[in-house]
Parts: structure tokens; C-alpha cells; sequence
């Protein structure tokens, strides 16, 4: 059968029913790849998984709750969508408020959103407003506008976001026959993590998986308020994603760290590159730099032996790498050869380099 999207194959446990009109865009049923050369580079045995949401329509997870929110959208006779966005979620916002014919508003931090999510956000018609600030100040605009302007917020504290991001878990368990022992996400508003949550509970609950994972996130050292313990005032790291100071999702975050056991923790903007560097070179899976910080935590936890040898490890990777072209080249421009137009230079940059 034709694969239609994420609502209509859960649409028992998602509020719609027969008559709401679905605005989708086949989002969801992402790959779940099994790394086959950096679990033997750590020395460890144990089997790690990466969940390619840089594969949804949009190039990242956002679709899996923009279906929900705009599909309610336009349910309740909404015109008009706003957020506040580090980039993908502007994406995200604009792909689906062209698909259901309405129109979008999205508040982006000037100079700090990567090429390709604003290239998205303009070729789908948004209305992009740029601010002299960063994404919370953006979040804080769109919460006071909401009560002045006819426009829903379909940023992560619209609960149907995380309904529509719950089916990761879904995917996740089906595809494994049960859930992995960790699943290691990229925080920033935390609305993702405490999504995920939210499904393994729910097949937990009505017996479709036996066990929970424990579930980790992962933060950008220059923005971890959940590390520090505090809201961050001038968040700031390369993985322009995660350049959130004032998570959303706080408290549900607490409860996820709480209910399953888990833990918070950061790394550097090196560990992050050298992460997705590792795996565009090793794997052959590219993703953005925010997504590379699952990895990239994982792998430290693993080495330090804080997530055991014998472990089944999701790590979402929550973003497609073309996303953020300009740091992907400025990670490997001193590799490039240049040459005339000759053969015997063509062979001697083959041979030089085998
Ligand atoms: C690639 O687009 O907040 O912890 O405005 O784009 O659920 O916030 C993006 C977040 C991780 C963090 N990875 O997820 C936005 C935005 C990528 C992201 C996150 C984002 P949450």
C-alpha cells in the first residue's frame, strides 16, 4: 500500500478522525540505520542505530509535528501559522502552510540560521521576519503576538507537535521488535526528547513494547541550560539548530530525565563536527551538526563505559546534513585539489591518493 504519511498510519492514536482534512506531506517512516564501522573504532561491543530524520520531506523531524499542528490548523478554521525557528522548524512551517493553502509567519535570528533552511523558508512563500536577536527572544515575540494577531503558534508548545513526534518511537520499536536500552537525542527546546518519551510509554503501556528506554540528551556546551541547571542568556555554538538558551519543554524534560533514568550532558562544538565528520566518512550518513551531537555524545558515554558494552543505542539524527552546506565546506575546504587541465595531473592526484 502507498505510504501516505505518519497520521494516516497512526491515526488510531492521534486526535483526528475520519472527517479532519490531512495536510501532509508522506512525512515519517524514516530509515533506522545500523552503524556497521564506528562501533569497532570505539572498542566496545555494542550496536548502535541511527534514526535518518534528515529523510522527512522537509530535511528534518519538524514534519513529523507540523503534520499534526497545521493539520489542526486548518481544522479549527486558522488563516494563518507563526513560530519563532533556529531554521528547521521555519522550514518546516512554510513547506506545510503552502501544501494547505495558508500562509506563514516565521521570526528567524538574523545570521544564525543555515543556508538551506532559509532557502526552504523563502521558496515556500513564508513571510520571513528577521530579529535582532536569538531564538528566544523570537519565542517570546511569537507567545505575546499570538494574543494581538489571528495566527496559530506552531512552534513545540502546541501539544500537537509532540503528538505527531511521538511516532518516532513508534517506528523505532516496530522496526526492532521492542525498544533499544538508550536513545540519545540533540536538545534544544527539549519538545523532541519529551515527544519521544511519550510513545515508548504509550506502547509501553498497552503491552506493544516490554521495556523503556533509558533516554539521554545531548546539548551544545555554549547552550546546556539543562546541564548548567539554568536558563541560558546568550546561547551560542556552530550547531546553529540548538542555539536555545530558553528551553520550552523544561519541565517535560525533567520528567524524561526523572521517569527514565536518564541524564543531560554537553558537548563541544569540536566534538560535535568531528562527529558528523566521523559519520559522512565512515558510514556514509550526512547530517546537520546539531543531529552529530547525539552521535557524539553517545560515542563519549560509550568509551567512558557509562552506557555498558551489550546495548542496543538509538541516536536521532534530527536534521539532513545539505541543510548547513557553509559549515560542512569550511570543515574540508584545505582537502580540495586543484589542477590544470591535463591528464598526467588528473593520474598524479589519483595516485597520490589512493
Ligand atoms: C536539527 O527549528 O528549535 O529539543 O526552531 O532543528 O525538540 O527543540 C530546532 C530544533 C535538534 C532540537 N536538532 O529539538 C527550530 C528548532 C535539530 C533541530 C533540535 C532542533 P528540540
Amino acid at each position: 500500500m502507498r505510504y501516505t504519511g505518519l497520521i494516516e498510519n497512526y491515526k488510531d492514536r492521534l486526535p483526528v478522525d475520519d472527517s479532519t482534512r490531512l495536510i501532509s506531506l508522506g512525512e515519517g517512516n524514516t530509515p533506522l540505520i545500523r552503524l556497521e564501522n564506528i562501533p569497532a573504532t570505539l572498542g566496545k561491543d555494542v550496536d548502535i542505530y541511527v534514526k535518518y530524520e534528515g529523510l522527512n520531506p522537509t530535511g528534518s523531524f519538524k514534519d513529523r509535528g507540523m503534520t499534526m499542528a497545521v493539520t489542526k490548523a486548518v481544522e479549527s478554521g486558522s488563516k494563518a501559522i507563526i513560530c519563532a525557528s533556529t531554521g528547521n522548524t521555519s522550514a518546516s512551517a512554510a513547506a506545510y502552510a503552502a501544501r494547505a493553502g495558508i500562509k506563514a509567519f516565521v521570526l528567524i535570528p538574523e545570521g544564525k540560521i543555515a543556508l538551506g533552511k532559509l532557502a526552504q523558508a523563502m521558496i515556500h512563500g513564508a513571510v520571513i521576519i528577521q530579529i535582532k536577536g536569538n531564538f528566544d527572544d523570537g519565542m517570546r515575540l511569537v507567545k505575546e503576538v499570538a494574543d494581538h494577531a489571528p495566527v496559530s503558534i506552531v512552534n513545540s508548545i502546541n501539544p500537537f507537535r509532540l503528538q505527531g513526534q511521538k511516532t518516532a518511537s513508534f517506528e523505532i520499536i516496530e522496526e526492532l521488535g521492542g525498544a533499544p536500552d538508550y536513545h540519545c537525542l540533540p536538545v534544544g527546546n527539549a519538545g523532541n526528547i519529551s515527544a519521544h518519551w511519550m510513545g515508548y510509554k504509550e506502547y509501553f503501556d498497552d503491552g506493544t513494547a516490554n521495556t523503556k528506554p533509558i533516554m539521554v540528551g545531548y546539548q551544545a556546551a555554549g547552550a546546556a541550560p539543562f546541564v548548567k541547571g539554568k536558563m541560558v542568556d546568550e546561547p551560542e555554538t556552530i550547531a546553529t539548530a540548538i542555539r536555545i538558551g530558553h528551553p520550552q519543554s523544561w519541565d517535560l524534560a525533567h520528567t524524561v530525565e526523572q521517569e527514565s533514568n536518564g541524564w543531560f550532558d554537553s558537548l563541544t562544538d569540536e566534538e560535535i563536527l568531528a562527529a558528523q565528520k566521523l559519520l559522512t566518512e565512515q558510514e556514509g550518513v550526512f547530517c546537520e551538526p546539531a543531529s552529530a551531537t547525539s552521535l557524539a555524545g553517545a560515542m563519549r558515554d560509550i568509551k567512558s563505559g557509562k552506557i555498558p558494552e551489550g546495548s542496543k543505542i538509538v541516536c536521532t539524527l534530527t536534521g539532513h546534513g545539505l541543510k548547513d552546506p557553509d559549515t560542512a565546506i569550511a570543515q574540508c575546504s584545505d582537502e580540495m585539489i586543484n589542477i590544470n587541465p591535463v591528464m598526467d595531473e588528473v593520474r598524479d592526484a589519483i595516485l597520490n591518493n589512493m
